[in-house]
């Protein structure tokens, strides 16, 4: 086929495939979520109606687009693995991360009226992405660890800055230097004797923070259906599908991975 003279622009693209083996991570975040959780009057410091949305978003995500194995989301941020031997978009960082920015974008606008019934949405919000490429399980799974652990940090340390503004009266700046330099031991003390709180006892949402895998869920529906030489008549039919489910639990130790052994495919 002839090509036109403008045809050579092309190989200016540069590539940006990633490595073979490797669980391509997309990580969004939202941008200056500071100002929009204020703007947009979020509960401090957890706001139900935002994390749902969140989370109604990332489900989008995964129904959406192909190959995602599981995502983890906490604050403004959700993280989405695609499963290693995942070929699509022939693995190209740039298309997988916009794919996924988009359609989470566009969903948290679409979705925002079913989650935030009195507040109007104000301006539209983005969210930047970064990929990242991890080679074992081992690696990946410390990935995950580490945005929950920094869950559980931030919510901690969040829990016992707004008790004590809200319960105590402090302002925000006593609040911030009675903090500085306590050790989560402290901060659970501070929560257990002056406000007889158990930080275990908090929502699980907003310690844990949300992951969603695929499950198998199995449906039985009736159908109307003529046999040979029978009457029509209803049948029960059994048929299983994919659906996300989501979860508030720690991903951080073993138990989570044994009970779901299908989410990694074996390291080598
Ligand atoms: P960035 O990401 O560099 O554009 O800037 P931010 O402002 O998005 O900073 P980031 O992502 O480090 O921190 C998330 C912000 O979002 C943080 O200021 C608290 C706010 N935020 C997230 N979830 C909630 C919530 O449920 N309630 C409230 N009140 N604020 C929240
Ligand atoms: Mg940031
Ligand atoms: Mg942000
Ligand atoms: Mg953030
Ligand atoms: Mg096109």
């Amino acid at each position: 086929m002839a090509k036109s003279k403008f045809e050579y622009v092309r190989n200016f693209e540069t590539d940006d495939t990633c490595l073979r083996n490797c669980y391509i991570v997309v990580r969004l975040d939202g941008r200056n979520f500071h100002k929009f959780a204020e703007q947009h009057k979020f509960a401090k410091p957890n706001d139900d109606r935002a994390l749902g949305l969140m989370t109604r978003s990332a489900c989008s995500v995964m129904e959406e687009l192909e190959d995602i194995i599981i995502a983890y989301g906490q604050s403004d941020e959700f993280s989405f693995v695609f499963k290693r031997t995942s070929n699509w978009f022939k693995r190209r960082a740039s298309k997988l991360m916009t794919h996924v920015a988009s359609q989470f974008s566009s969903s948290y606008v679409f979705y925002w009226k079913e989650f935030f019934e009195d507040q109007p949405l104000l301006y539209p919000p983005g969210f930047d992405g970064r990929v990242i490429l991890y080679p074992s399980n081992r690696n990946l799974r410390d990935y995950l660890s580490w945005r929950q652990a920094d869950c559980h940090i931030n919510n901690l340390y969040n829990t016992v800055f707004w008790t004590l503004v809200q319960g105590r009266g402090l302002t925000t700046t006593e609040a911030e230097d009675r903090l500085k330099g306590t050790l989560a031991a402290h901060k659970n003390e501070i929560l257990f004797s002056e406000f007889g709180i158990n930080y275990n006892n908090e929502s699980s949402v907003h310690r844990k923070g949300t992951t969603l895998i695929w499950e198998k869920v199995y449906e039985t529906v009736t159908k109307r259906m003529k046999l040979p030489n029978e009457e029509e008549k209803d049948v029960p039919v059994t048929r299983s599908r994919r659906r996300v489910e989501a979860y508030h639990c720690d991903i951080i130790g073993e138990q989570f991975w044994e009970e779901h052994p299908d989410i990694l495919e074996d390291d080598n």
